[in-house]
Parts: structure tokens; C-alpha cells; sequence
């Protein structure tokens, strides 16, 4: 195996989920690169030694920019706060680096088309987070959708609920809560969450025309972390929207952190004309399948248990009937990206894919302030 050697920037939750899969990819997919973990980079130099320490990066840097033009990096993998992934990609890319980098993509769509001016100039292969495309039950979905099983497609709703931030005494932004603070997330639950959501729905079922939608601030004032003082909050707590795609299917998205008892709830399902699907995050390993052409007397939802060897991804792991969880999606991800690079088709979702999300949820954000329905830009 050739080296891939990853600069990652960030130590948070991210860092950790692709530390991991950087780490776990080469014992179970066989690839022609394996990722060499060579440098983390964190502002706090005593922070970014104890994530070296416990994760085995060979070395740190307090200073992207360094970690940048370091010619023993390949891969710089941005795991840090939205603000920074335009800037970081931008110059990435002029170094000629390869460029994994969290969701959502940039902070707006404006500033998501910038990123991927810089990295098809510089030709260098890219890729965007939106790790829930790599569940093996949300892989199926596709497939099966892909092989026309579903018919003529009606319609598609999503939801992505969590409960997190109801506590009004919950300060914003900081390490840990940059996610309260526009200045630093871009915006709250759209781009967050409802962005999960609107990757897959546009990877399973094409683009979104134009959506309508509204938001809402439940917690108008928080301390922030960084001031200590009470501030407004900027970002929506709970978003909603309604959309048209492309192929006439009409669909509804809903997320919110105030949906007390739900702590990471996404599902999906897609109605067609020949069958439906429907899937949840909570129960990641099951597929629910309707197929409206199985015999009428034992017609019914059957809900699939995604662990067989000729289910995605699955031979690469245990036995048929044992399971993987979220922390694999990351791990297919890192794998489809490297057999990107071998094949030379690069994986998706790619920057640009991002753009097309991150035009959707300038959209929806819109259509919250104006109340009207909004045409969602198009990808060129
Ligand atoms: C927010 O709580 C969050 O961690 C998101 O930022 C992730 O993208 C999502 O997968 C889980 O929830």
C-alpha cells in the first residue's frame, strides 16, 4: 500500500470520527493507498499533543497555514469549525493539496462557489463529509431506487430531530457550542442538520427546483462563552420546509434541537409508484421496504436487516447477521475516496455536490425571510 499522508485540522467530534476511519479503513477494505496520520493541527499546542498522543499523528502544528505547505502532507482533512473551511480549502487547493472537508461545505453558497472555482483550477481531488450517504441501508436505498424499483416518485420526506439545546441556561459558542453562534456556524439546524437531509434526498431522488419554508428562534438571548455576555442568538433552532424536485415528487424536511426525547432521529422515506422506503438512524441497520409488486396475500412492509454479504459494504466487516454502526460510515467514506484516487472517478459527494446543498439551504433560509417560495440556484 502507497502512503496517504493526512494533515487533519481539528480535534473535536469530527477529528475524532475521521481519525478513526483513517485509522480502522486499511484493515478492512483493501486499497492501493493507506492513510499515514502524519500531522493534527490545533491553535492549543497542549490540545493538539494529547489528540497526536491518543490517536498516533505523528506530529502537530499550531498553524494551518504550516500545516499547509508542508510537502509531506497530501490530504488536508478540515475538521474544524465552518468559518474556516472556505479560507483553509481555498489555500489547500492553491497548494496543491487533495482536500477532505466537514459538511456544510461553506458558510453560503456565494462563498461554496469559491471553493469549487479553487479546486477544480488546482484539478485536485475533493470530497465533503456528508458521511450518512455510507450507512449500508442508505446505500441500498439508492441502489434499489437507481434500478427503477420504486417507479415514478411521488414524494420524499426527511427529519432530522434533536433536543440538545432546549437548557436556556445552554450558553453559545466556544469549543463545543460554536454550532449556537451564527458567526461561526453560518446558521443553526439548516445547515447543520436539515443539510444531512438534503444531501441524501438530492443523492437519492435529483435536484430540489424551489422550496418554501420557515424558521424559528426559540431561545432569543444565551450567554456566550467567549464574551461572557448575554447576546442575541442568531441561529434557527428549528427549521421547516417544503420543496419541489426536479422529477415532480413534492417532499417536507423538518429539524430542530427542541424536540425533547430525540437525540439524533433522522429518518427518511420515499413513496413511489411500485413500492416505498423509510429509514432511521436510531435502527441505522434496517432498511424498511414496501413492494407493491411482491404477491397480494403477503404484500407488506418488511423491514430488511442490512448485514448480508451482498448488502454495500457489508463483506468488508464481520459475518452476515452482525452489525456496524455510525462510526463505519466514516470508514466507507475514507474507503470510497481512496478507490476514488485509484480508479480516477472521484468519490462523491464532491465540492460540488456540497454546493448544490449549500444552495439549497440558502434557499430555505431565504424563504424564511421573505415568506415566499424560493428557486433554488443550480449547480453549473
Ligand atoms: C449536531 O449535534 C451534529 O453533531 C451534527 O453536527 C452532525 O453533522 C450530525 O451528524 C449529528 O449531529
Amino acid at each position: 500500500m502507497k502512503p496517504l499522508r493526512i494533515g487533519l485540522i481539528g480535534y473535536g467530534f469530527m477529528g475524532r470520527t475521521h481519525s478513526n476511519a483513517f485509522t480502522q479503513v486499511k484493515n478492512f477494505f483493501d486499497l492501493e493507498y493507506q492513510p499515514v496520520l502524519k500531522a493534527i493541527c490545533a491553535r492549543d499546542a497542549g490540545k493538539a499533543k494529547a489528540f497526536a498522543t491518543k490517536w498516533g499523528y505523528e506530529s502537530i502544528e499550531t498553524d494551518w497555514k504550516k500545516l499547509i505547505a508542508r510537502d509531506d502532507i497530501d490530504v488536508i482533512d478540515i475538521a474544524a469549525p465552518n468559518n474556516v473551511h472556505a479560507e483553509i480549502s481555498i489555500a489547500a487547493a492553491k497548494a496543491g493539496k487533495m482536500i477532505l472537508c466537514e459538511k456544510p461545505l461553506g458558510f453560503n453558497g456565494p462563498e461554496a462557489e469559491k471553493m469549487v472555482a479553487a479546486v477544480q483550477k488546482a484539478k485536485v481531488p475533493n470530497m465533503v463529509w456528508y458521511n450518512y450517504r455510507r450507512v449500508p441501508a442508505v446505500t441500498l436505498a439508492k441502489q434499489l431506487i437507481d434500478e427503477g424499483r420504486l417507479g415514478k416518485i411521488f414524494h420524499y420526506r426527511a427529519k432530522f430531530l434533536q433536543d440538545w439545546t432546549i437548557n436556556a441556561d445552554l450558553p453559545q459558542g466556544g469549543a463545543g457550542l460554536w454550532r449556537l453562534d451564527a458567526k461561526v456556524a453560518g446558521s443553526g439546524v439548516t445547515g447543520d442538520l436539515l443539510a444531512h437531509c438534503i444531501d441524501t434526498a438530492m443523492w437519492l431522488n435529483g435536484s430540489i427546483d424551489t422550496v418554501t419554508a420557515m424558521t424559528e428562534t426559540f431561545i432569543k438571548e444565551r450567554k456566550h462563552t467567549l464574551t461572557g455576555k448575554v447576546q442575541k442568538v442568531t441561529i434557527d433552532d428549528a427549521s421547516a420546509f417544503l420543496a419541489r424536485f426536479s422529477n415532480g415528487s413534492l417532499a417536507t424536511f423538518e429539524s430542530t434541537r427542541y424536540a425533547r426525547g430525540h437525540k439524533a432521529l433522522y429518518t427518511f422515506e420515499i413513496n413511489g409508484e411500485n413500492g416505498s422506503l423509510f429509514w432511521d438512524l436510531h435502527d441505522l441497520h434496517r432498511l424498511q421496504v414496501f413492494d407493491y409488486k411482491d404477491e397480494s396475500k403477503v404484500r407488506g412492509w418488511k423491514s430488511v436487516h442490512i448485514t448480508d454479504g451482498d448488502h454495500p459494504y457489508m463483506k468488508n466487516w464481520w459475518v452476515p447477521g452482525l452489525q456496524i454502526g455510525y462510526a463505519e460510515t466514516f470508514v466507507h467514506q475514507v474507503a470510497d475516496f481512496i478507490q476514488g484516487l485509484s480508479s480516477g472517478k472521484m468519490a462523491s459527494p464532491t465540492f460540488k455536490d456540497g454546493l448544490a446543498t449549500d444552495y439549497v439551504t440558502d434557499a430555505v433560509l431565504k424563504s424564511a425571510k421573505t415568506m415566499k417560495w424560493e428557486k433554488v440556484k443550480k449547480v453549473k
